[in-house]
């Protein structure tokens, strides 16, 4: 795609720089804008590689340069709702989401995973099943490479595995995957969306511009995502591992079976699977679908799945220390998640847990701990409301720590042979730290320098 255009890129992180980047070999002129003061305009121009074409403006945006502006690429972190965008939108500019553009100029098949929880275990399984099958396919998206840095490199036989968050879906415009895949929708980031609906309505957009000519696999066993089938404009591709389904992948016995038309394969049994946990099942279950509508043979998806070891910081185990086995569990970033993280211990465990404030609510992650935890040690802005709920809920053992390293300090004093120390915050690392993979490698890194 040519891009004989005048382009401001809201956000200077990952995304923002990216796609900035592909403008500029596409011939756009860009302008990266961030909001934040303390941003480095010299360290981003950079990063751009292009001094000619590039611009940088840092803290607010001035209204005279938008007069002259054609489309606006804005980074997943960065609301529509931010006041600035106003000014675009108010004068008809166009705000593309990162994912859009990306979109607009890669080639190939693409398959898009969203869902609240199980998305990037998801993503990675699927995309490596896809990279055994064709050399020239991605793993991109929320996963944490922007979709906007390999769109360039793709070609017609290219096969790219997209993870999709909310954020990224709130400016998907023309938007249309081969195969999407909605895994769940429980409440998240409502700080962002405002409500369950707006949150769940985002999620389904990763359909919207689909056909009768692609599909969309979802969960069966989740109302919501159930329900999406009757409503969406894409084939549904369902999975249940409660149900027993006379099309899509489900279970017979402890095989995962896919069926078809009829007929039915089967691809491994549950004990064949690395990952423990009936949340991994579905995984498993929704990235053999997703794959096999991208076209890849099922010999090949079996392969994948035998050999696929997990995802770095989910219910990830560290190392043991005088008996204690420590675990990070740092993408347990909502209540949702952390619940399935502590569902996967077998060990008395000190339960890390607290951070940025996204409105959750934090009573069933309590009610979930099942007599597992004998301590929790709470730090970051909800802390305090955590606490209060855990003591609503008659679970006393609560200490508050005011960073990482102290409650890491705290566990380590307290854990006796045998138990289980789990980083499994269900908040997201802001305030504290820039994203949830910079905590998971604060706590790998206190882990490992412990005194044994
Ligand atoms: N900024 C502003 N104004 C704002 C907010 C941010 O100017 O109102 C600027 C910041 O100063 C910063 C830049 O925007 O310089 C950061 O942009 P960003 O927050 O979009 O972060 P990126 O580095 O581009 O990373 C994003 C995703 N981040 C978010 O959605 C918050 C990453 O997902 C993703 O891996 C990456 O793109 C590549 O696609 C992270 C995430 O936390 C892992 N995702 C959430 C989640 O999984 O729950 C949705």
């Amino acid at each position: 795609m040519e891009f004989n255009k005048r382009v401001v890129v809201a956000g200077a992180g990952k995304s923002g720089i990216a796609a900035a980047r592909l403008l500029l070999e596409q011939g756009a002129e860009v302008i990266v804008f961030d909001q934040n003061d303390q941003a480095d305009k010299l360290e981003i121009l950079h990063k751009l590689g292009d001094y000619e074409k590039a611009g940088v403006v840092i803290g607010t945006l001035d209204d005279a340069l938008l007069d002259t502006v054609d489309l606006m690429v804005i980074s997943p972190g960065i609301s529509v709702e931010a006041p600035f965008t106003e000014a675009f939108r108010s004068r008809g500019i166009p705000i593309w989401g990162e994912i859009e553009l990306a979109y607009q100029c890669a080639r190939g098949k693409l398959a898009a995973i969203t869902g609240t929880n199980g998305k990037t275990t998801t993503t990675a399984l699927a995309g490596m099943i896809c990279h055994l099958y064709c050399d020239n396919s991605f793993t991109v998206g929320n996963i944490g490479i922007p979709f906007t840095e390999v769109a360039g490199r793709t070609t017609d036989d290219s096969m790219v595995i997209a993870e999709i968050s909310s954020f990224q879906l709130e400016t998907v415009a023309e938007f249309r995957p081969e195969v999407s895949a909605i895994l769940n929708v429980t409440p998240d980031h409502l700080d962002r969306h405002h409500t369950f609906e707006c949150y769940r309505d985002t999620k389904q957009k990763i359909t919207m511009n689909q056909t009768r000519e692609q599909f969309c696999v979802l969960n069966y066993d989740d109302v919501e995502t159930r329900e999406m089938g009757k409503r969406i404009p894409a084939v549904p591709v369902y999975f249940s591992r409660l149900k027993d389904l006379e099309e899509g992948v489900c279970l017979k016995g402890s095989q995962i079976v896919l069926r078809e038309h009829g007929a039915e394969f089967p691809v491994l049994s549950v004990e064949e699977m690395k990952l423990l946990g009936n949340h991994n099942v579905e995984n498993y279950m929704a990235a053999i679908a997703i794959t096999y509508y991208m076209g890849v043979p099922l010999e090949v998806i079996r392969k994948g799945c035998l050999e696929f070891q997990g995802v770095e910081h989910r219910i990830e185990f560290v190392k043991e220390v005088n008996g204690v086995r420590y675990y990070n569990d740092s993408k347990g970033t909502n209540p949702d998640a952390a619940i399935k993280g502590i569902q996967a211990m077998n060990r008395p465990t000190l339960l890390i847990g607290g951070g940025y404030d996204k409105k959750a609510s934090f009573d069933e992650w309590i009610t979930s701990f099942d007599g597992k935890v004998r301590y929790l040690v709470l730090i970051g802005q909800t802390a305090e409301i955590i606490a209060e709920t855990a003591k609503r809920h008659g679970f006393e053992a609560v200490i508050l720590e005011e960073n990482l390293e102290k409650a890491v300090q705290k566990c380590h004093e307290l854990a006796v042979e045998g138990d289980a120390v789990l980083l499994s915050p269900a908040c997201a690392s802001w305030g504290q730290f820039d994203n949830y993979e910079q905590r998971g490698n604060c706590f790998k890194e206190l882990v490992q320098a412990l005194p044994e």
